[in-house]
This record gives structure tokens, sequence and C-alpha cells, in this order.
């Protein structure tokens, strides 16, 4: 199989866009940007394969909670145009490198303002609890979307059972950091700060549509995609949507999170996909829509990527100054 992504990338990341996002980060210089990623064949089976347990739980679960009638991306392509910069800055780095990691086994380390701290391993987290399926919209800042169907439990009933204090104001996720494994979080090829941080006001948190992924497209979640568990949250930008979470922490304060501190006039904490509040550097009105058969269109894009049922959460807000 050729990998086909190369023509397409152009058309779906308006160039200057894609080129000056990566241009903040330091120790990324022009000649790292202007190589061509060789044309690489991707195979989802060079994955380290998951427990058995986790692949039998995710590929049962046929309970579908919520849709959305847009036609769903290939999983291929879901699967192979990714953001996950611990592996690299390149669309295709994270399909590539998948392999070099193994997020098996998994733990994660509960913190801060709750009544049960610990350290969970993703089988108590996850294999009790029943599963459900949700097609999301998926809108990347870069101005691309995808349609994708998670499997996993609504974020809710995770930090539910940490029970969180009335102090905890908001909670704070942390990704992975393992340079042996990930080789975008190596010293020479480092671009953001690791670990990849993010966060959300608690009330966002525990909205229903916030949503923790186990699965993708019925099967565990590949390493490119954030495996073994990772965030969703499909009215924000992509970037809020964290990846390979290790840590959970419930805090009085807003937590810092990873672009904000990269750029903060550029990405908020709140991020909230609106068309009406352009980037610096480019407009949010529109976006290119990768779909069903690879098929790109340019779609208006809509405020709350169109899950306006979360408008109540910032009522009292203005979102030109809370961006
Ligand atoms: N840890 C981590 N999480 C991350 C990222 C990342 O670089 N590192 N990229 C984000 C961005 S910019 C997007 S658009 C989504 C992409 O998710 P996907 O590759 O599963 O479509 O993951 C988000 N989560
Ligand atoms: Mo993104």
């Amino acid at each position: 199989m050729s990998y086909r992504f190369s023509e397409k990338e152009q058309n779906v990341t308006p160039k200057e866009a894609f080129l000056n996002r990566r241009q903040i980060m330091k120790g990324l210089g022009l000649a790292a940007i202007a190589a061509s990623a060789p044309k690489v064949a991707f195979s989802a089976d060079q994955n380290v394969p998951p427990p058995a347990w986790l692949d039998k739980k995710v590929r049962s679960t046929v309970y579908r909670s919520v849709k959305a009638d847009d036609p769903i991306t290939d999983a291929y392509d879901a699967k192979s145009y990714n953001n996950f910069y611990e592996f690299g800055t390149a669309k295709e780095d994270p399909s590539r490198y998948a392999h070099e990691f193994n997020p098996y086994p998994w733990e994660i380390e509960v913190s801060g303002e709750c009544e049960k701290p610990g350290k969970l391993s993703l089988e108590d987290l996850i294999s009790s609890r029943s599963l459900e399926e949700r097609i999301y919209r998926l809108r990347c800042v870069e101005a691309w979307s995808m349609v994708i169907p998670w499997t996993g439990i609504e974020l809710k009933t995770l930090l539910a059972s940490f029970q969180p204090t009335s102090k905890a104001k908001y909670v704070a996720f942390e990704s992975i950091v393992r340079p042996e494994e990930l080789r975008g979080q190596k010293g020479r090829f480092s671009t953001i700060e690791w670990p990849y941080i993010e966060g959300l006001r608690i009330d966002e948190a525990m909205h229903p549509l916030a949503f923790m992924a186990v699965g993708m497209y019925g099967e565990p979640v590949p390493a490119q995609n954030g495996a073994p568990i990772r965030l969703v949250v499909p009215w924000k930008y992509g970037f809020k949507s964290i990846k390979s979470i290790v840590r959970i922490r419930f805090t009085e304060e807003q937590p810092a999170t990873t672009w904000n501190l990269a750029n903060p006039r550029e990405y908020g904490f709140y991020s909230n996909v609106n068309p009406g509040q352009p980037h610096p550097r480019w407009s949010q009105a529109r976006e290119r829509r990768i779909g069903a058969g690879g098929k790109i269109e340019r779609i208006p894009t809509q405020m709350f990527n169109g899950y306006t049922e979360v408008a109540d959460l910032y009522k009292d807000m203005n979102l030109s100054e809370y961006i």
C-alpha cells in the first residue's frame, strides 16, 4: 500500500497556517520544514497489540449513543493523518512511528482536590464499566475536520468516581513522557514542552458530551490516535482532546495548557470552535472536511462545532474575550 497523503495534506491544511504553527516552535529550523517525508506504507498491525480484555470489550460495544449525521471519515484517513507531536510534527509521523510505542500496561494517577486520589490501572478504570460508541465531528484549529466513531465512557462518569471536592474548579490532564518510545520527545527533535498538558473547567468536564475514548472504529485506539486512553471534547478545537493520558488532577486554579503556553495570543484556554473568531493568522469560518472515501469538501464551520447544547456553559462570558 502506498502512502497517499502527501498531496492531500496540502489541500487539507492551508500551507501557511501549517508552516506558521510549526515555526513558532523552538528548535525547528527551516530545513526540517522543507524536508519532504519519504512515502511510507502505514500498517495498523504494526502497532503493539492491545490486551485481550480491552480488545474484546471495545469490539463488543454495540450501544451507539451519539451520532453525527455527517458521513464518517475513512478509518485509514483518521489513523494516518494525525497531530501527535510526541511522534513528530508531520501528519504522517504518528502512524509511521506508532509501533515504537508500547502503551500496555497503563496507569493513570489521579490527584488534587478529590476524596479518592490514587494510581489506577487502565483495567481498573475501564473493565467494569459499560462502554458506548459516539460519532463526533473533530475540528482541528488548522481548519481541517473529520467525523470519527469513538468507543469509551463519559468523562463525567470517570471523574465522579474520584469524588472531586467543592474546591475542584478545573481538571488538568497530562500525556505520557517516554522519549525512548516517542521520538518527537527526544532532545534534538523536541518542539513543544513535555508533557503535553490540557485542562477543562469542571462544568465543561462534567458536560455529557465530554468523552474518554479507549476505542475508535470499533477497535482499541491505536497509538497514533492516543492509545490507550484519550480525551474527546467535540465542541472545542482538536488540541484540547489530549492523547495518551497518564495524569488527572483536580485544581482550584485554571491549569496551564500546552498550546496556550506556546502562544497565548493564538490559542486560548477555552478554544471553543467559533467560526466568528478568526485565528490571528487565518479565518475559522470554513473547514476542509476529510469525509467518507477520502473526499475533501470545504464546508462552513459551525459554532461549537455544531454542539450548541453546550452554549449554556458560556452564557455569561464574552467569547471573543475568552478565546
Ligand atoms: N498528547 C497530545 N495530544 C494531542 C496532540 C498532541 O500533539 N499531543 N494533538 C492534538 C491535536 S492538534 C489534534 S487536532 C488531535 C488530533 O487527534 P487525532 O489524530 O486522533 O485525529 O489530537 C490532539 N491531542
Ligand atoms: Mo489540531
